[in-house]
This record gives C-alpha cells, sequence and structure tokens, in this order.
C-alpha cells in the first residue's frame, strides 16, 4: 500500500480532471514487468505519472479519468495461483473499494471497452510519446470509437503531458513529507559514509556503505544508479563503474540518493579520501560551493526557474577567472560560453518521484517562475579533464556539492542541508 492514503489520490484525480475539455478522457498506462535476462525481472517500480494519479502499484493497468471527475481503473484480476507466486493482488473489486475508483474492470478486456466509452467524446488525453504501444493502443481505441459514432466529428488526441508535469511541479504538503524523509536518509547517510572512509578503500567499497546506510534508515532503494568517482573518474559526468581504487591524496565525487515512498533525494558531496584537501582542490572546492550557495538563493518565489542557472554560469566564470583558468574578461567569458570547458553541465533540474522530475521547465514559450513548494537540486561542478589548457597540477580534480532545494514562501529550505557542504566542515566531520 502507498504511503498516502487514497484520498490523496483522488483529490489529484480530481483536479486533474478539471483541465480537461468537456466531454473527454485522460488515459494513463501503468509500468510493465521488464526482464532482466531469461525469466528474472527488475524489481517493479510504478511509473510516476500513472502513481500519481492513482497510488496503484500493480503493473497492466491503466486509468480512465473524465473530464466529470469519473475514474475507471483497467487491471488484473485475482488470481489465487498468481498470488501464491508472486503475492498478494487487489484485484478488480479491490482495486476499485480500496483505492477508491468508481468503476473497476478487467485490463483482458480493454480493447472491447475503451472504444465504448470514449464513442462521441470530444478529446482524448494521454502523455503521447512516453510509450510507443500505448501510443498505438490509444490510436486504436480512437479509431474504433470514430467508426461507431459516423455522425460526429473525430475524436481529438491531445497530449497531456505538460498539464500533469505542471500539476507534479507544486508539492503538495503530504509531499514534502516524504521528501523530506528521503533526503534526510540520503543526508544521514552521506555524512555516516564521510566519517568512515579511510585511505585503501575503493569506489566499490563506499558504493556498498552507501547503499547499506539507506536501507538501514528505511530506503530499500537507490533513487538512481549512484556515481562513486575517485580521483579523475569525476569528471565523467555518468561514471557509474565504482569499481576503482582511490588513491591517497585524491578526491572521491559521490553523487548518491534514496527513494522514500517513492519520493527521489538526490546528493553529490566531494571529499578527499585522506580527510584533507589540499590547496589546490579546496581553491576549486571553493568556487563550486560560492556558486552552489548564491544559485540556492536564486531559488525564490517570483525568479524563472532558469535563474539558478545563469547566476551558477557567472560565479563560476568569475571564481575560473580568479583562479587564473581563463584570462578573458567576465562578458566574454559568458558570451562565448567559455566556462564550458569546465561546466559542462546544467545547474540542478526538478525533483519529486522521479529523480529528474517528468516536469517542463517552459510553460507557452515562458520560462516557469519559482512557486512555493517547487523542488529542484542545485548541483554546480567544475571539472578540470587531462585535455584541458591548464597546469598539470590541477588535472584530474572534479568536484560537484549537490543539494535539494525546496521553494518556501520567502525564500528556500535545503531539504539536505544536514549533510556539510564547506570545505572546513567536512574535514571536522571526517578527521572527527
Ligand atoms: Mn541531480
Amino acid at each position: 500500500m502507498s504511503n498516502l492514503s487514497p484520498n490523496h489520490f483522488k483529490a489529484r484525480r480530481a483536479e486533474a480532471a478539471k483541465s480537461l475539455d468537456k466531454n473527454s478522457f485522460l488515459l494513463l498506462s501503468s509500468s510493465k514487468s521488464l526482464i532482466r535476462n531469461n525469466d528474472t525481472t527488475f524489481p517493479f517500480r510504478q511509473d510516476s505519472n500513472f502513481y500519481y494519479l492513482t497510488g496503484f502499484e500493480e503493473p497492466e493497468s491503466v486509468l480512465m479519468l473524465s473530464s466529470e471527475g469519473e475514474s475507471t481503473i483497467f487491471c488484473r484480476k485475482k488470481n489465487p495461483d498468481l498470488e501464491k507466486w508472486d503475492g498478494y493482488m487487489y484485484g478488480i473489486e479491490g482495486a476499485k473499494d480500496i483505492l477508491k475508483f468508481d468503476n473497476a474492470y478487467d485490463i483482458a478486456d480493454i480493447t472491447n471497452i475503451v472504444p465504448e466509452l470514449i464513442r462521441g467524446s470530444k478529446s482524448i488525453y494521454s502523455l503521447v510519446g512516453k510509450d510507443n504501444a500505448f501510443d498505438n493502443n490509444i490510436i486504436g481505441w480512437i479509431t474504433k470509437a470514430n467508426s461507431l459514432e459516423r455522425h460526429q466529428g473525430n475524436i481529438d488526441l491531445k497530449n497531456y503531458s505538460n498539464a500533469l508535469g505542471y500539476q507534479r511541479l507544486i508539492k503538495g504538503d503530504e509531499e514534502v513529507e516524504l521528501m523530506r524523509n528521503s533526503c534526510e536518509i540520503a543526508a544521514q547517510a552521506h555524512k555516516e559514509v564521510m566519517k568512515n572512509v579511510q585511505v585503501g578503500m575503493s569506489e566499490f567499497d563506499l558504493e556498498s556503505m552507501y547503499l547499506n546506510e539507506f536501507r538501514k534508515r528505511g530506503s530499500r532503494f537507490p533513487s538512481y544508479n549512484p556515481i562513486v568517482a575517485g580521483g579523475k573518474n569525476a569528471c565523467v559526468l555518468h561514471y557509474i563503474d565504482n569499481n576503482q581504487a582511490i588513491n591517497d591524496g585524491e578526491l572521491v565525487l559521490v553523487d548518491a540518493g534514496c527513494e522514500y515512498g517513492l519520493y527521489a533525494s538526490d546528493i553529490t558531496r566531494t571529499y578527499p579520501i585522506n580527510g584533507k584537501f589540499s590547496s589546490e582542490q579546496k581553491a576549486i572546492y571553493d568556487v563550486v560551493l560560492e556558486a552552489h550557495d548564491q544559485a540556492c538563493e536564486a531559488a525564490r518565489v517570483g525568479n524563472s526557474c532558469l535563474e539558478p542557472q545563469r547566476v551558477s554560469e557567472r560565479a563560476i566564470s568569475q571564481g575560473l577567472k580568479d583562479l587564473g583558468f581563463l584570462k578573458e574578461s567576465l562578458d566574454e567569458i559568458l558570451d562565448k560560453q567559455l566556462f564550458r570547458e569546465y561546466y559542462y553541465h546544467k545547474i540542478g533540474h526538478w525533483i519529486g518521484l522521479d529523480v529528474h522530475d517528468d516536469c517542463p521547465y517552459f510553460l507557452d514559450g515562458n520560462e516557469i517562475k519559482f512557486e512555493k513548494n517547487m523542488a529542484m537540486t542545485i548541483e554546480p561542478g567544475i571539472y578540470v579533464n587531462d585535455s584541458a589548457p591548464i597546469d598539470d597540477r590541477w588535472k584530474g580534480i572534479g568536484i560537484r556539492i549537490e543539494d535539494d532545494i525546496l521553494v518556501t514562501e520567502n525564500g528556500h529550505e535545503n531539504l539536505t542541508a544536514s549533510v556539510p557542504s564547506s570545505a572546513d566542515q567536512i574535514e571536522e566531520l571526517m578527521l572527527s
């Protein structure tokens, strides 16, 4: 059962129904159970959009929501034989009664039922482009429904992705609580590992420690594959091999977050494996931290959601200039995006049910402005690759600092603040 009561999901469906054309329907599909190899599956994870409006965590399910707010679930019927192997299933009656849908049908009958229910309607909404097989089903159902109503107009197919993404963007208080939990588990895990690492441990050793710390605190799964990158591996943004030695004197960059109640946390910290930053490491670290702090301040009600990006580019450019990495004027560095030699990713992303939350950054061509209860990661970085046009002593240093930021009425709250981020605090924690 979901961490939230069925009433939360019912309220979200009511909200979503308001934005549909009259006499129209929204159709959403669950995730599929995915094969890992031969007959072994990955642990099932419900599709976040489907979950957001249903709270239902079984595969082979479809939600149909009418513009009048009536909800219909199609799901697997109860099968006692299958339950002996795979465990409890809600079944058609269970899903309807326990999860508070208005109607429920066997998923095996969906191809016959949907065209009858949607015939003569104005529009069908779906998340066009997310699942080709489901898109094809919908087109087939619309074609069938149109053929049943020859003397009416054709049904429009509309993309509901932006509308649902925007609804998901503003978190309810109950979601904020789950995010707080997810963030605190991840923050405590980072802190605990930082206290216990020693020279001689490998990336693999650290990865094991993080995963264990998440689990000990109630999170079974990480919210993405952790990145544990020693030394110059940190310059590879999506490094997930996590199997190399970490040499004394090197930094290790760890980007690891967990999932709690299906809500993601996402934290990056970069620290010296021996507990003491070198002067070059600290010089770059302080530039990244300054960009991080300024970008966090830019996440406030009324600002564009892209303002932290611009602020971080300016702060990092200034820092790279102060360090002597770039010689040009600040304006030229920004105009020509020269900072991208060292800072080559975006400042962050929306976070929620998905670590990269499936929410828009633009609406009707305009940058979305921050509102209360939006949540975004702030994660600037500087990476000095071997190919960089700079003195060798800087090479192989890769640093990122990432926190999960909740926009509040008067500013922001850093949900992952309990893991230290300044170089001094990190050294103090590691040497304690
Ligand atoms: Mn991130």
